[in-house]
């Protein structure tokens, strides 16, 4: 059938089951939003930033598991999506954002608003197009959904040529692809198992580091029976927090610079480490050379580029997570190990979660009665900074998938588009974002695209009055210098107001709970600015370049003296 270019990748977009776009318009992408009306199935949110659609689309995708889909014009608007698709990008999350480029005869002359994007985005995507021709627009949109959502997950990017939208071509949806050179591997290797099988039954340590990857795969219950099969405590990277119940008696919480004490040293003193789905990041791993120092260590991946990328691999299995798993299960001996897990249990008494005792108003304070209000029955999202970590540390994660979060960028500013884009996914949860005051205000005007969508996010404004995680380091390394760390910020309530959604300002701990209870039971989106104190710090804290064992739990001020040095 002759279709316009326009028309061939909203047919596509259909047959990929899209039902949401977040995107914003401009000249070269009209042609597109002119054909949009014919396909009401397809709903277009209009953000007000290109950013807020990446950040929108890697959310909702994070949620659903679906690919998130995002849009944006030439030039300018296609390079706002630039951090966007570089944070999806670092936590493997399925986005292919469409972007509109100048007409084809005019590719390269430094036209009005052209933007070379796909050279931009090479390094930051899985793949991408430039598409020449309507005729190849429906195997490309089909590859870029396949890519997007198969092996590891991750941004792709289609960049179509404003004639090429208009021109007609015969569509046919290609039912069947094959990518040349592109195969992920789902099976583990037989004979990886079985290795890795013998070491967990010979360790007499061992300790699960669960990640995102667990979650990609939906390998929670595979995960469960072999930590309860081999009794193995499990801990979590940031991005693996709802891949394993922290209710479980074998949860221990989240490892790394911010971790529980017990988990990073039951990191640092395992035999064997059973990396599932997580990739060693820095934050994740301290010092490389101090990590689990006496631990041989099983890396299960989808993805043989992070093998041995950071640390040393005993055994490694390249798979799909959930197969390797189920796979691992069979073979692994039912076993005990008290003593193992007694010292696990000495060691969280030992260093049990302290929060100074207090009349004043503390951030994980009002983390924890969210989760209190919640029952953690919602679904968090955060900010970047120390409002994300004690989101990650004060809050218990009990349901699968119900923290996201910008961990690999650490992008400021993702916690509000992300909240919108979590909640249009899943509209039967509650949603709330827990933001800082600094990064909010980078997408604030993704209020607005709330408010006409009706999108009914909570928002927790941890308003400490600094851009606090870095105002932290400062504190810890650079002799309390707090240079272009204090924060103004407007009156969060009136701009609330003037964005058309109730707004209320706490600033005492007797007022936190009923200001929660009355966010959650207002229909539409609220805000909350929760004036908290100002230099509270995060802790535990591994300092950067130590390793995981050499935390500190949140010591006085005078105990601090670490060097004022640049970590
Ligand atoms: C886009 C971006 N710019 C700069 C940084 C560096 N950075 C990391 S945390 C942080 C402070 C964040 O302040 P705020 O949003 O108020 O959160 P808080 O740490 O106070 O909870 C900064 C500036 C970043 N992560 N992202």
């Amino acid at each position: 059938m002759r279709m316009t270019g326009a028309q061939i990748v909203c047919e596509c977009l259909m047959k990929e089951g899209v039902e949401v776009i977040f995107g914003f318009p401009g000249g070269v992408v009209i042609p597109f939003y002119d054909t949009l009306p014919k396909y009401p199935q397809l709903r277009h949110i209009l953000v007000r930033h290109e950013q807020g659609a990446a950040h929108a689309a890697d959310g909702y995708a994070r949620a659903t598991g679906k690919v998130g889909v995002c849009l944006a014009t030439s030039g300018p608007g296609a390079t706002n999506l630039v951090t966007g698709i570089a944070n999806a990008h670092l936590d493997s999350s399925p986005v292919v954002a469409i972007t509109g480029q100048v007409p084809r005869e005019l590719i390269g002359t430094d036209a009005f608003q052209e933007a070379d994007i796909t050279g931009i985005t090479l390094p930051i995507t899985k793949h991408n197009y430039l598409v020449q021709e309507a005729a190849e627009l429906a195997r490309t949109v089909r590859e870029a959904f396949h890519i997007a959502r198969t092996g590891r997950p991750g941004p792709v990017l289609i960049d179509i040529p404003r004639d090429v939208f208009v021109e007609e071509a015969d569509f046919q949806f290609p039912e069947k692809i094959n990518i040349r050179g592109y195969k992920p591997t789902y099976q583990g290797h037989p004979a990886q198992i079985k290795r890795a099988a013998k070491l967990i039954d010979e360790a007499e340590r061992p300790v699960i580091i669960a990640g995102r990857g667990v979650i990609i795969s939906g390998a929670y219950a595979e995960l469960k029976e072999l930590a309860e099969k081999a009794q193995i405590p499990v801990v979590n990277t940031l991005l693996g927090i709802g891949s394993f119940s922290q209710g479980h008696v074998l949860s221990l919480g989240m490892l790394g610079m911010h971790g529980m004490a017990h988990a990073n040293l039951a990191v640092s003193g395992a035999d064997l480490i059973i990396a599932i789905g997580m990739r060693f990041d820095d934050r994740a791993t301290g010092k490389v050379s101090g990590f689990a120092p006496n631990a041989q260590v099983i890396h299960i991946d989808i993805d043989p580029a992070e093998i041995g990328k950071n640390v040393r691999v005993n055994v490694p299995i390249v798979g799909d997570v959930k197969n390797v798993l189920a796979a691992l299960n069979q073979q692994v001996e039912p076993k005990t190990r008290p003593e193992w897990l007694r010292q696990v249990d000495q060691w969280r008494q030992e260093h049990p979660f302290r929060v100074r005792d207090t009349d004043d108003l503390l951030p994980q304070y009002v983390v924890r009665q969210i989760c209190e209000a919640t029952r953690s029955d919602t679904i968090i999202v955060t900010g970047v900074g120390q409002n994300q970590m004690w989101a990650a540390q004060h809050f218990c994660y009990l349901k699968p998938n119900s923290l996201i979060s910008s961990g690999g960028l650490g992008t400021m500013g993702f916690e509000l588009p992300a909240a919108i884009g979590v909640k249009v996914g899943c509209p039967q949860e509650t949603v709330w974002a827990i933001c800082g005051d600094g990064g909010f205000q980078m997408t604030i005007q993704e209020l607005a695209t709330a408010v006409q969508e009706k999108v009914a996010v909570k928002l927790a404004i941890i308003n400490n009055g600094y851009l606090g995680m870095v105002r932290q380091w400062q504190d810890l390394f650079f002799r309390r210098r707090y240079v272009a760390t204090p924060l103004s910020g407007p009156d969060f309530v009136k701009i609330a107001e003037a964005y058309g959604l109730p707004g209320i300002r706490v600033t005492r701990k007797g007022e936190v709970a009923a200001a929660i209870e009355k966010a959650m039971a207002y229909e539409g989106p609220f805000l909350i600015d929760f004036i908290v104190e100002p230099e509270e710090n995060v802790y535990p804290m591994v300092p950067p370049g130590e390793a995981l064992s050499a935390f500190i739990e949140a010591p006085t001020r005078e105990e601090i003296s670490w060097p004022a040095s640049t970590p």
